[in-house]
């Protein structure tokens, strides 16, 4: 890969400061490790797997590629996660390092260090094994963010139980299809979550989405958050989660499996039917959880790290729970809102905690950008944020008018962003500058994570040129990439390897393009059906099923995104009732009532933000929808795609009216 020769407007280089103390600190070193994962693939990730985590039994064969696209790494190596981000850091003498500060939603804040930690991971293990969970059963996670959230993960790993957790926000009816797809044993939840100030029942969402059809699960762990008296146990069933593992001993033998063995499983969606369970590795998964914390983020043993995703989405997995424990960092973990109690609580935590990695996503930006201008009080520059030394943006693009408010005005104009392109599937960082190496360019994501062979191509697998945009593709299997699908490894096979490129790179999904001079890659995103609102990925395929299982009201619907200024797109439906076509008033009430159904059915970030009613749906001859033209209603485009066969272009300004 050529490397960036030619000066673009608005490079931002890395600080000479910055660049002396990095990990990896000028684009030859960079080039030097690409270079080496070019000429000899296996060996470069083999020696990586071997410097970096610590095995029981160490692999004797680092890649496997005869049963195409099932990938395997490490695969006779014996390993166990909990004791790579636990165990290990108390032998390097880390045990009383704060590995965890936890804010509360009102401000309390605990620290839990590495000791206290894998007791309570060794604890919980014990009681998982008390109740029957072995190696390979799958748990579900139910949680707010909590330390209990992240001891809930590292205790199913500690075991070899496989995890999956279920985002707080969805609904009863999205947790009891994660349930029956996993078969899980054991559901961990809480009384109530905290955000912004309200209380969120869990258990009793926990408790309707059990209510049908879950024979699979014995027993409910319920950590008392609240210690709300509204929360019901059901005998037999349901336990107080902290006081059986007061019960339990604080040493818990660490099941070894097979680097291959499922860590988790993830749902996400896709551009058809239900989300798929994104399953991940134990071997591979870790290892690039760990380096790119090392090598995206420069993490050092002072680092204050602070990733303010949630455990619900793979950022939160690979950079809270595994990423940064790995490394024997100390990270803050915060359970509320960016906007409570005002918009200013990102930078006061910044300034109490002395946060030093800052990592974000751009619709939090936006919106706190928006909250700044408007009040001093809360803008970033009434805070001292001194501490800070690097940022860092995910799950969306980061627009540049967003990327330099956020390099001037957070970072203070010293600090480099790291765009970090990557996916559930990906595991860890795909395509992202290393920040003491890589020259910035507001809204580019620049250069692949080394040893990632990322491409565009055409719809036949070529390369096109710098400067067109294409198809992004990964030429190679990577250790952290995902799998299988869980229960569907034609899904797998078809979705990510497909035929069109004769089942040898794996498909992101994205577009992206390279710049002409410098091949760096901006992401012009996704090319199927999912919709990316808040960095939250929703295919437009459930949110239609979801609109249209409410049969009452419902005949037909279409969904697609349009641009918005702070949530980055946002979700339009056009709906075709069962009843005559409501206008004023009654429009308004229903629209309300389908959002809500949505709500129900899928989960809050799911309700379109903009529901339009017609007759009927722009259809081709063949009774194609015409989702190009709905996009460009939606946008408010002047329609200029071909509707002559449209049976009944009057439905068009019905689309157009807003509700
Ligand atoms: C980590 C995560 C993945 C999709 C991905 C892409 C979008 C994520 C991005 C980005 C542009 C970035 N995406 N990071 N687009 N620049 N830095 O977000 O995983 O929830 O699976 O979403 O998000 O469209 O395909 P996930």
């Amino acid at each position: 890969m050529n490397a960036p020769t030619t000066p673009q407007t608005g490079i931002v280089n890395p600080p000479a400061a910055f660049a002396s103390q990095a990990a990896i600190g000028s684009m030859d070193a960079y080039r030097a490790l690409c270079e080496r994962a070019e000429s000899d693939y296996a060996g470069f990730w083999g020696d990586l797997a071997r410097e970096h985590l610590v095995w029981k039994q160490p692999f004797t064969k680092t890649f496997d590629d005869s049963n195409k696209p099932f990938f395997k790494w490490f695969e006779d190596g014996l390993i166990n996660v909990s004791h790579n981000c636990l165990d290990v850091q108390i032998e390097r003498g880390l045990g009383n390092k704060a590995a965890l500060i936890f804010e509360a939603d009102d401000g309390a804040v605990t620290e839990v260090t590495y000791s206290q930690l894998l007791d309570k991971v060794a604890r919980l293990a014990n009681v998982l094994k008390a109740k029957g969970v072995q190696k390979g059963d799958r748990v579900i996670i139910y949680m707010p963010m909590s330390v209990e959230g992240v001891v809930a993960m590292q205790a199913c790993a500690r075991i070899g139980a496989t995890h999956s957790v279920v985002f707080g926000g969805f609904s009863a009816q999205s947790l009891r299809e994660r349930i029956q797809d996993t078969g899980a044993v054991m559901v961990i939840t809480a009384d109530e979550q905290r955000r912004g100030g309200k209380s969120l029942p869990l258990k009793a969402i926990a408790d309707e989405a059990l209510a049908k059809d879950c024979p699979s699960v014995r027993t409910m762990l319920v950590y008392k958050r609240t210690a709300s008296d509204q929360v019901a146990y059901q005998a037999g069933r349901d336990l107080d989660m902290l006081a059986e593992m007061a019960q339990q001993s604080a040493v818990c033998e660490p099941e070894w499996v097979s680097a291959e063995h499922p860590l988790f499983l993830l749902y996400t969606s896709g551009s058809t039917g239900k989300p798929k369970g994104v399953q991940h590795s134990t071997g591979g998964y870790l290892l690039q959880a760990k380096l790119s914390m090392l090598w995206t983020f420069d993490l050092k043993p002072s680092d204050v790290f602070w990733c303010t995703a949630d455990i619900g989405w793979v950022t939160g997995h690979s950079y809270i729970t595994y990423g940064p424990l790995a490394c024997g960092a100390t990270e803050i973990v915060f359970e509320g809102i960016p906007t409570y109690p005002n918009a200013g609580r990102f930078w006061d935590m910044i300034q109490r905690h002395k946060a030093t990695i800052f990592y974000t996503a751009p619709t939090a930006i936006r919106s706190l950008i928006k909250a700044a201008e408007a009040d001093e009080k809360i803008h970033p520059r009434s805070f001292d944020l001194s501490s800070l030394r690097l940022l860092g943006s995910v799950g969306e693009p980061i627009n540049p008018a967003a990327w330099t408010w956020y390099h001037e005005n957070v970072g203070g104009g010293r600090c480099p962003i790291v765009d970090t392109f990557w996916q559930t599937e990906s595991g860890a960082h795909l395509i992202t500058p290393l920040p003491g190496a890589t020259p910035l360019v507001p809204g580019s994501c620049t250069l692949p994570f080394p040893g990632i062979m990322a491409a565009v191509v055409d719809e036949t697998g070529k390369d096109v040129p710098w400067g067109q945009g294409g198809i992004l593709v990964v030429k190679k299997p990577w250790p952290s990439l995902m799998r299988t699908v869980w229960g569907d490894p034609e899904r797998f096979k078809k979705s990510y390897f497909p035929e069109d490129f004769k089942g040898e790179f794996y498909l992101a999904g994205d577009g992206a393009v390279r710049d002409p001079d410098t091949g760096y890659f901006t992401i012009t995103g996704r090319m199927d059906d999912v919709l990316n609102v808040s960095g939250h990925r929703m295919g437009t395929m459930e949110i239609e099923s979801a609109l249209v299982s409410c049969t009452e009201l419902v005949a037909e619907a279409a969904v697609v995104g349009r641009p918005d200024d702070t949530t980055g797109e946002a979700i339009c439906a056009f709906v075709v009732l069962k009843r005559p076509r409501p206008t004023g008033d009654e429009a308004r009430q229903i629209a309300n009532e389908l959002r809500n159904w949505v709500a129900k059915e899928i989960g809050p970030i799911a309700k379109p933000k903009d529901i339009r009613f017609g007759d009927n749906l722009p259809k081709t001859r063949s009774g194609k929808i015409m989702r190009r033209l709905l996009r460009s209603i939606a946008r408010g485009e002047a329609v200029t795609q071909d509707t002559s066969t449209l049976e009944n272009p009057a439905i068009l300004d019905q689309l157009t009216e807003r509700v």
